[in-house]
């Protein structure tokens, strides 16, 4: 059984993406329907959410230091995706259940990251021309193969950070007192917090995250850690202040305040070391905002950099938007619906006012999974995003949510069985139950056709 996304793929020979024409390849399973995504440019839409949320978090690293970017075109080769973040080969990020090809070269970005080399090499060109400018932000729409839910959606837009610091030309390491003096003396320009921190310092795993013990020296790394920890403190404290007074207004005095906490949490990534991860405790759970991390010296030595160290942060605009203006659903950035789209005015955080919620519409699809081919023949496993292109195929924003509800394994055939529930919803209007039967339909067909279930 194959992968459905071949299959369409290969009805055309090319894909237009804005403005270029790319071969299809076997690799390919980018879809039209992504595609009808790119060049929306919700981030430049100034009374738009995304764009509102963008510049909140651009005021946070202002010009001469940082340049605020963005960048419109989403293909990126998958030597600027993978390799040169140093994406070791079998990294699961690499493959095509979970990321958009447009061919086996040529993939939709699946982060920000992506252009990390490029704004490092740009940094140093302008070395002379804009010595101040040190750092940057870019924003751009990413693209992944994933689950369908309310908070996940195959488009989301990131906005990766960096800065970096120079250091003397000969033996930097000798000189790395010197460094971390630069770099803490930074520190102590920002402005401090009260709020509480509960795990500032958390325990950082040598073979994880080890240090680049060629390269930085433990106090270097230490100031960088530090300054880069202050830097993302303030930003998410002044976005989730924000939050906070568009949440108080609305609700009058009734609700109490929530005080806001944060804390650090060790993470991985191939391009930093050590990595973290910032968590917002936001009404009631711990919510993952950013990754970030010191960027691997390697990398800054491969983008004409050699001499500078310093971090890197990537976020998720849609998650910190939909905290903001209390956004219930990802499906509605994407919505031009007045009801929506009148809500928002540049520069202002509002708490979103429901229009409407539409009657859901469940229907389960219950079906034996083939038994895997033999590995010389090929066979691509059976993978739950494959399922959920099928369906986001069809039923598009039409789509609310699609979970896997049973799965057991046949004691005696060893055959598996498994039901998927898709909950069919528009944002915008009722759906007759015809219209959700012919949509659920054509999912059954498909997944008989393209993987060979065997329906229940
Ligand atoms: C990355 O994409 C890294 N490039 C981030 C990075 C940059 C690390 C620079 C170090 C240095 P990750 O896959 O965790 O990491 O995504 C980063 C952020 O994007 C997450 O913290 C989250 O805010 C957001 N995000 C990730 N997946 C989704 C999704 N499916 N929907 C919405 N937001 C998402
Ligand atoms: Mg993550």
């Amino acid at each position: 059984w194959t992968a459905q996304s071949t299959k369409q793929a290969k009805q055309v020979a090319n894909l237009k993406i804005e403005g270029d024409s790319y071969k299809t390849d076997q690799w390919t399973n980018t879809t039209d329907q992504i595609l009808s995504h790119v060049g929306r440019r919700l981030y430049l839409d100034e009374n738009h959410p995304l764009a509102i949320t963008r510049k909140l978090i651009e005021s946070q690293f202002p010009a001469p230091v940082f340049g605020n970017y963005l960048e419109k075109n989403p293909v990126v080769t998958t030597a600027q995706n993978f390799d040169v973040l140093g994406f070791p080969a079998d990294h699961p990020g690499r493959s095509r259940t979970d990321t958009y090809y447009v061919n086996d070269k040529t993939v939709l970005r699946t982060h920000t990251s992506a252009h990390q080399q490029a704004y490092f090499q740009q940094l140093n060109r302008n070395e002379q021309t804009r010595p101040e400018e040190v750092g940057y932000t870019v924003i751009a729409d990413v693209y992944r193969r994933d689950a369908i839910d309310r908070s996940h959606y195959p488009v989301f837009h990131q906005m990766e950070g960096a800065m970096l610091w120079k250091r003397p030309e000969n033996n930097p390491l000798a000189s790395s007192a010197e460094t971390a003096a630069k770099i803490n003396a930074d520190i102590d320009l920002i402005p401090t917090h009260d709020v509480p921190v509960e795990d500032p310092n958390p325990t950082i795993h040598p073979q994880r995250n080890p240090l680049q013990a060629e390269h930085h020296s433990a106090e270097e790394v230490e100031a960088i850690g530090a300054h880069l920890k202050r830097s993302l403190e303030r930003m998410v404290i002044k976005v989730f202040t924000e939050a906070s007074k568009a949440a108080a207004a609305s609700s009058g005095s009734d609700v109490e305040p929530e005080p806001l906490k944060v804390r650090w949490v060790e993470a991985y990534f191939p391009f930093t070391s050590p990595s973290w991860e910032l968590e917002v405790f936001w009404q009631g759970e711990w919510l993952e905002i950013l990754g970030c991390g010191v960027i691997q010296q390697n990398l800054l030595i491969n983008s004409d950099v050699p001499h500078r160290v310093g971090w890197a942060f990537g976020l998720g605009i849609e998650r910190i938007a939909m905290l903001l203006f209390n956004i219930p659903d990802i499906r509605l950035f994407w919505s031009r619906d007045e009801r929506f789209l009148s809500q928002f005015r540049a520069g202002q955080i509002t708490r979103f006012e429901p229009f409407s919620k539409h009657p859901a519409c469940y229907k389960d699809v219950a079906f034996w999974v083939p038994p895997p081919l033999s590995a010389a023949g090929g066979a691509v496993p059976f993978h739950e995003n494959d399922v959920m292109e099928i369906v986001r195929g069809i039923g598009g924003d039409l789509v609310e949510d699609v979970s896997l509800i049973d799965e057991f394994t046949h004691p005696k055939t060893q055959r598996k069985s498994m039901c998927y529930r898709i909950n069919y919803r528009s944002l915008e209007r009722t759906l007759t139950n015809e219209e959700a039967n012919e949509m659920h339909d054509q999912v059954r067909k498909q997944l008989v056709d393209d993987f060979g279930v065997e329906l229940r």
